[in-house]
């Protein structure tokens, strides 16, 4: 089995129920566990201010799913979920499932990028993923902990639902 860790984001549609109904498919995939969510964090949209503030939060997983079986299993729940994928890299979004790590692997292919490029400062990525494992060193040797004392909280909070 891999370890991996999932990034979750949303800003659009009760973002509360959209995390939930995310986590729930995440539990009902093949050859899967899940094994912890981060606390839920309301954070400042990182990109164009005029959206909403998103929900972030990170999902420890095991899979024996491959890392591009992973990928297709969350894009396929981020459709069921109403996802529009088109030129809105920079905004609003119902979900966004973001393989973060699988194992200590490095991939750099045309579909997927892994270490996720940007979790290093992104903090709705390290503080809820830090929650869940702070001992976390990347596939590179980083700490997560040195990582997360430099990375400002941009006024993120807890998110009340
Ligand atoms: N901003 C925040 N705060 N959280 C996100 O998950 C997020 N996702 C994105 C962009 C639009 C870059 N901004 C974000 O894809």
């Amino acid at each position: 089995m891999s370890i991996c860790y999932i990034a979750l984001g949303s800003n659009l549609d009760d973002p509360f129920a959209q995390a939930n109904r995310a986590i729930a498919a995440l539990t009902q995939l093949p050859h899967t566990q899940l094994v912890e969510v981060s606390p839920f964090y309301r954070s400042k949209p990182l990109g164009p201010q005029d959206q909403n503030d998103y929900l972030n939060a990170v999902i420890k997983l095991t899979t024996s799913l491959s890392p591009i079986e992973l990928l297709d299993a969350l894009q396929s729940i981020e459709k069921s979920q109403g996802r529009v994928r088109k030129d809105n890299r920079w905004g609003a979004r119902t979900l966004d499932l973001d393989i973060l790590l699988y194992d200590d692997l490095i991939i750099n292919s045309e579909r997927l990028t892994i270490p996720h490029y940007h979790m290093k400062n992104r903090e709705f990525v390290l503080y809820p993923l830090f929650d869940i494992e702070p001992e976390l060193v990347f596939p590179d040797n980083d700490k997560l902990s040195d990582l997360v004392a430099k990375c400002p909280k941009n006024d993120m909070k807890q998110w009340i639902a």
